[in-house]
This record gives C-alpha cells, sequence and structure tokens, in this order.
C-alpha cells in the first residue's frame, strides 16, 4: 500500500509542476513487510505503519496527559526547563540558537537516569503521566526492535552483528520527545516553522501525531519537500544518521521538518532508538567486507552525539565523518 502526496508548495519552487511522491504504508504484519521495509529505507528512510500493535487507549491517555501538562500555567512549566537537554522547552531547540514555533518535553528512555529537569516535568503531573510515559517507552522498544529485526533478516544481517540488540540492551540511549506545535489565533497568513528541517541521529525514529498536518519530508532530488498527510492512528518511521553510516549509506537519513499553519495545535510523541554510547558505529562487515568501501569512518555514538550537540538544526552532521 501507498499513499500518494503532492509536493509542498510553500517553501517549493512554485513554477515547477511537481509529480506526486509515493510514501510507502507497511502493515508489520503483512508476509512482504520486510522487503518492503528495506525499499523504503533505501528510496525515502521513510514509511508508515499501519496496525502497529500499540494499545489505542494508551495512545489516547497518553496523549490527553500531554496536552494537560502543555496547559499548564508558563510559570509551572518552565519550572523544568530549560532542558539539559532533557525537560521542558519553550521555543529554543538545542544549544545552538535554534528556534520554532513549539514547547515540548524531552525525556531519556530510561526515566532512572534522569536529570532533575526531567524529575521536575513530573513533579507537574499526575503520577499516571509517568506511568504512561514508562508503558509508551516500553512500547516503543518493541517495536523499533521489531522493524530493525525485519531489517535484518531481510539484509541477511549476521547474528554478531544484529542491530536489534543496539536498540533492545538497557544500555540503549533513547530518548521520546512530546512537541506541542500551539494554534494559531488567526488565520495565518504563511506557513511558520515549527520545526527546522534536519536529519535525526540515531539509528531509528517512531513518530505519532495527533491529527493536525505539518509534518513534511524531503525526497528525491533532496529538494523537493511533500506534506505527510497525519494519521493518528498510525505510526511513521524515521531512519536516522546512525543506520545510514551501518548500511555504508544504503538507507537514507530523511530530512524532515515541521510547519505549522493551522488553527489546531499539533502534538506528536517521538521515539528516538539509539544504540549504547559506548557503541562503535560503522558500516557493517556483513554488508561492506572491505574497509576500503566504507564511506564513513568509525565513531562510537558518544563522539557522534557530542559533535552532534555543536551543530545547529539543518547542518549535515555526517559530512565529519564522511571519507574523502
Ligand atoms: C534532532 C532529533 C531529536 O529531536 C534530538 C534533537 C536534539 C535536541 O533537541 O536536543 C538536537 C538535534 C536532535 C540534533 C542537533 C542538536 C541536538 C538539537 C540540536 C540542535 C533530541 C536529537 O537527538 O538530535
Amino acid at each position: 500500500m501507498v499513499i500518494m502526496v503532492q509536493p509542498a508548495n510553500v517553501y517549493g519552487n512554485p513554477k515547477c509542476k511537481p509529480s506526486p511522491v509515493i510514501i510507502p504504508v507497511i502493515d508489520l504484519t503483512d508476509s512482504d513487510a520486510k522487503t518492503q521495509i528495506v525499499k523504503a529505507c533505501e528510496e525515502f528512510g521513510f514509511f508508515k505503519v499501519i496496525n502497529p500493535g500499540v494499545r489505542p487507549d494508551l495512545l489516547t491517555l497518553l496523549e490527553q496527559e500531554a496536552s494537560k501538562f502543555f496547559a499548564l500555567p508558563d510559570s509551572l512549566k518552565e519550572k523544568a526547563g530549560p532542558p539539559d537537554p532533557f525537560g521542558y522547552g519553550s521555543k529554543r531547540i538545542g544549544p545552538n540558537g535554534d528556534v520554532g514555533c513549539i514547547e515540548y518535553i524531552l525525556l531519556n528512555a530510561n526515566l532512572s537516569l534522569t536529570s532533575h529537569k526531567t524529575a521536575d516535568v513530573f513533579r507537574q503531573t499526575p503520577p499516571v503521566f509517568r506511568e504512561m510515559v514508562e508503558e509508551y517507552m516500553k512500547d516503543m522498544r518493541g517495536m523499533t526492535s521489531k522493524v530493525l529485526e525485519m531489517v535484518e533478516e531481510e539484509l541477511k544481517i549476521e547474528p554478531k552483528e544484529r542491530l536489534s540488540k543496539l536498540v533492545k540492551v538497557k544500555e540503549s540511549d533513547s530518548c521520546l520527545r512530546m512537541n506541542h506545535y500551539p494554534e494559531k489565533e488567526e488565520t495565518p497568513t504563511k506557513e511558520e516553522i515549527g520545526f527546522g528541517e534536519h536529519t535525526d541521529p540515531q539509528l531509528i525514529s517512531l513518530l505519532r501525531s495527533n491529527d493536525t498536518e505539518g509534518l513534511q519530508i524531503c525526497v528525491k532530488d533532496e529538494t523537493t519537500w511533500v506534506d505527510v498527510p497525519p494519521d493518528h492512528s498510525s505510526f511513521f518511521v524515521i531512519v536516522g544518521d546512525t543506520l545510514q553510516v551501518m548500511t555504508n549509506g544504503r538507507f537514507k537519513s530523511v530530512k524532515h521538518r515541521v510547519v505549522t499553519n493551522t488553527k489546531r495545535s499539533r502534538l506528536s510523541m517521538i521515539y528516538f532508538a539509539g544504540p549504547p554510547l559506548s557503541e562503535t558505529i560503522v558500516p557493517l562487515s556483513c554488508l561492506v567486507p572491505s574497509q576500503d568501501d566504507w564511506r564513513y569512518r568509525g565513531f562510537t555514538w558518544a563522539q557522534y552525539k557530542s559533535s552532534a550537540y555543536k551543530t545547529k538544526l539543518g547542518e549535515y552532521r555526517l559530512g565529519l565523518f564522511e571519507k574523502q
């Protein structure tokens, strides 16, 4: 199955008449799912998952509790900020001057490792919020490992190079972001940036949103942006930089962004599945046996993360690690 979408006109060139783009829609229970996943990761670095197997009541409850947090007075929310990088943030994204029409909560997937800013998020919310977050992250860990296992099977990745184990182990450095893009009071005349264009540094990310549009991905020639129609009952899978390196560029880490132009607020939750900090990231030798063919030099996830935090959102972070 696929969704046909038209290239977004606002940031594109209005003179060219672009052809529609087809975003893959994959049912993980389909017998052919693993082949479809690999094709989608190669072509777009992006696909939609239907029938994700996550309890709809958990999604509804978590969304309700997150909305209640964002509806609190600024003075209370700000007690959990500014983010370090975890905690509550408003308008500023990351430490290098990026801004957007957004407020958010960023949480480490391992809540017990968490900073006092995160503890302050839960101080402002009922205990059920933390319980829902923990349950949701467990489900997200399950879904990311399932997708990666399917990739392993299709690409015949050897057991010692398993991708899925990187996100299953307790040392996995994953995080959860809840983004709230407030509604506009007046009819907006132009779209504004909610979250600027970027690629995700991790292995893969799972994004879910309410029924408000705004997400766009960059396709084809790297210059065409397309609107991704929202679907609150499905998840979107985003390939990150780390998976691009491990597949030696075969999978694309997709550039994406969020524009806000609606009278309805947008609420999204993204789980970023990352490897352990000490993990060395190199192309998988079962895919690329000769090091001469590696397009990237190796790095640990800790090194990549610290270099990412020195960049602006839209920078091409892998450039530093490409072989000449
Ligand atoms: C982009 C993907 C995730 O949202 C994130 C972001 C992180 C942050 O907001 O703290 C970064 C950004 C993201 C990449 C470059 C740096 C770090 C903001 C920023 C400018 C949580 C992540 O892991 O990397």
